[in-house]
C-alpha cells in the first residue's frame, strides 16, 4: 500500500512540474503611453509564453531573467531580426512592433524556450 501512496504522490509532484514550467501560459499586453506592455519572466522557462498584443503599436517586453543560465543568455525575435542578450538577475526591455495581425516567435539562440506574441 505504501508503494501505491509513493506512486500517488510521484504523479502529483510530476504533474505540477508540468503545470507550472511547461504549460502554455497566456497575459494580455497593458496598454500605456507608449503602446503596450508586458512583463516576461525567464527562469527555466519563458512565463508568460504567449502574449496578447494589439497589431499596430509598439510592444515592450520587459524580460525578468531570474536565472543565470546560459541557455536563456539570449533572446531571438526572427521576425523583428532581434538578437539581444539578456543580463543575469537582471532586466531588459525589448520593444518591436507587429505591424500585421499574426503570429511572432520569439526563443533563445537554440529553441529552447519558446514564446509567442499573437497580435491582433
Ligand atoms: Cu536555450
Amino acid at each position: 500500500m505504501q508503494v501505491i501512496g509513493i506512486i500517488l504522490i510521484l504523479i502529483i509532484i510530476a504533474l505540477f512540474v508540468y503545470y507550472f514550467k511547461w504549460s502554455r501560459k497566456e497575459e494580455k499586453a497593458v496598454e500605456t503611453e507608449a503602446g503596450q506592455q508586458v512583463t516576461v519572466v525567464v527562469k527555466g522557462a519563458y512565463s508568460p509564453n504567449l502574449i496578447k498584443a494589439k497589431a499596430g503599436k509598439p510592444l515592450t517586453i520587459v524580460f525578468d531573467r531570474q536565472e543565470d543560465s546560459s541557455c536563456s543568455k539570449k533572446v531571438i525575435f526572427k521576425d523583428f531580426d532581434i538578437s539581444e542578450e539578456l543580463p543575469d538577475f537582471g532586466q531588459k526591455e525589448i520593444t518591436v512592433t507587429p505591424k500585421a495581425t499574426g503570429e511572432y516567435q520569439f526563443s533563445c539562440e537554440m529553441g529552447m524556450y519558446q514564446g509567442k506574441i499573437t497580435a491582433e
